[in-house]
């Protein structure tokens, strides 16, 4: 993470350096530490210049960090209404979303709408639950569990090819993430 930082700023920093040295010398004071060679020289950069490397650094790090992190792992939080909670799953070339948060002990309702035609992703299998349909073709199909511990549990297509994660947490930690 540091490291990455030092080096995402070296390499902007650098950039900016050259870009100001064929652009606009006369904006940055140059300072000949070593007379003689002309290659090697001290730049005194403008505190603004140094702000704004170091920002676009953080600003690149943040990207990052939310490309690799965040973007990848979208779990989506069931919605609840009257001790019920939901979800609206689509299935097509797998399962979307295929990570799920629910409230443990309380009545979940997947909503599976099948747009995939192929015989792959017919039946839904919930092992945990001793669960396993048929999904009709551009139809809403309801399947309802009772995730009574706080864990994961898993759903997957009638060949155990495309899977689904549904967590269920405590009460209490939901609050906390809801608020
Ligand atoms: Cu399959």
């Amino acid at each position: 993470m540091n490291k990455q930082f030092r080096k995402n700023k070296k390499w902007l920093l650098s950039g900016l350096l050259s870009a100001s040295l064929l652009l606009a010398p006369q904006a940055a004071k140059s300072q000949t530490s070593q007379p003689g060679t002309g290659e090697f020289r001290r730049i005194e950069q403008p505190v603004v210049l140094k702000v704004g490397v170091a920002a676009a650094g953080l600003g690149l790090i943040g990207l990052e960090l939310w490309w690799f992190l965040l973007s990848k792992t979208k779990a989506q939080a069931a919605t609840a209404s009257e001790g019920v909670q939901s979800v609206d799953i689509t299935v097509d070339g797998g399962y979307t979303p295929d990570q799920i948060v629910v409230r443990a002990g309380q009545l979940v309702k997947l909503n599976f709408l099948r747009k995939d035609p192929s015989s792959c992703l017919e039946q839904i299998v919930l092992p945990d639950f001793n669960k396993a349909i048929d999904l009709p073709l551009n139809q809403k199909a309801t399947v309802e569990v009772l995730p009574e511990k706080a864990g994961s549990y898993t759903f997957h297509c009638g060949m155990n090819m495309f899977r689904g994660t549904m967590t269920a947490e405590e009460a209490t930690s939901q609050a906390r993430e809801a608020t």
